[in-house]
């Protein structure tokens, strides 16, 4: 994985993006990657860094914590479970340190072979990681899935912090939490937090201290400014698809998938972006369009309206429905759409 990151630094014109985690609505900066300098890296001294991955079922709030920890927006979040699909990282640089996070899926029993693949990127995130950030929902007790999870970390050599998330809508989050240490019973030494992702910057601070002090020395993975190892087609994929989850219903958020093919810029700053939702069936391309067009626009005007926050000047975001069918169980269409 670390290598896969200089790999990307190399062919990824990377987003770079900044902000104050109290701020709702992060300022990002369409600023190309400012040029890797190995000399620069490899000769900084007493710097330390690593790899934190983000773990445990879907819609603990993984996503949330990581784009709170930032201060800005990388990663997108749905009310809806497996909203995240794709290993993302997330960089957060001092002075002298630097944390790369790496938002996982949520693990559950997967039904596909997308399930399956968002399982898999889970365990290549931990296979190459300096800690492990475990997030648990303290409104409810442990599930199956949840003990799925413990079970897959609690015996990894590698520094453990258990947090205890949702802190601002759990009745009983003591109680909870011991029965989620109670599933790290055998292991070792690990950290614990409890806090709100979304409502609670004091403490996702705590916690990122805490992480930022125990990071191995190392040179820096990526360039300072760097917030994000994707490129601003994926993140901007992301956003539409994110409010694509959030609007469509049933099964159809499961079956959608968003790339952006173009994106230019024209002189008085309009970007023009140009962006794809893929189908599985022909009968969900209508049911996604909506009456008259309408879901469709909603979906647009919602996504260029973040976008427009995001970049900070006026969008035309063109969006089209196509069906690649059965693209969730065809590992050409998962590689196509970028899920390999
Ligand atoms: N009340 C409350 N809700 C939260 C908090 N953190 C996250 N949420 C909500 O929980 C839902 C899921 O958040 P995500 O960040 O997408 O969760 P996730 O773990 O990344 O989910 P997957 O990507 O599906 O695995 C969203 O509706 C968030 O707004 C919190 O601290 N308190
Ligand atoms: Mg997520």
């Amino acid at each position: 994985m670390k290598e896969a990151a200089y790999g990307c630094l190399f062919s990824c014109a990377c987003v770079l993006l900044r902000g104050n985690t109290r701020a709702a609505r992060p300022v990002w900066h369409n600023t190309p990657m400012t040029v890797f300098n190995n000399q620069e890296f490899n000769n900084q001294e007493s710097t330390r860094a690593g790899f934190v991955a983000i773990v445990g079922k879907p819609n603990v709030g993984k996503s949330t914590l990581l784009n709170n920890l930032l201060g800005v927006k990388v990663a997108p979040i749905s009310p809806r479970p497996q909203t995240t699909r794709k290993g993302l990282r997330g960089i957060y640089t001092t002075d002298d340190a630097q944390i790369v996070f790496v938002d996982t899926p949520g693990l559950h029993k997967p039904k596909d072979a997308m399930g399956k693949y968002m399982n898999n990127e889970i365990a290549t995130a931990l296979s190459d990681v300096d800690g492990i950030v475990w997030v648990v929902d303290l409104r409810h007790p442990p599930t199956d899935e949840d003990k799925m999870v413990a079970r897959q970390i609690r015996d990894l050599p590698k520094p453990l912090t258990l947090v205890g998330n949702k802190t601002d809508a759990a009745k009983y989050p003591d109680e909870a939490m011991k029965l989620y240490r109670e599933l790290l019973d055998g292991r070792g030494e690990f950290n614990e937090l409890m806090l709100s992702a979304q409502n609670n910057p004091g403490q996702v601070q705590i916690l990122r201290d805490q992480l930022l002090a125990e990071l191995p020395a190392n040179p820096f993975f990526f360039p300072r400014g760097a917030s994000s190892d994707q490129s601003r087609e994926m993140w901007a994929a992301e956003i539409i698809r994110e409010e694509a989850m959030k609007k469509l219903r049933d099964e159809l958020p499961y079956a959608v998938a968003t790339r952006v093919n173009s994106w230019t810029s024209r002189d008085d700053g309009l970007q023009r972006i140009e962006g794809e939702i893929i189908v599985e069936k022909q009968a969900h391309k209508g049911m996604v369009i909506g009456a008259g067009g309408k879901q469709l626009r909603e979906i647009g005007q919602a996504a260029r309206k973040q976008l427009e926050v995001f970049l900070n000047t006026k969008v035309y975001l063109g969006l089209e429905v196509i069906v690649i069918p059965g693209w969730r169980e065809d590992p050409e269409a998962l590689r196509e759409l970028g899920y390999e």
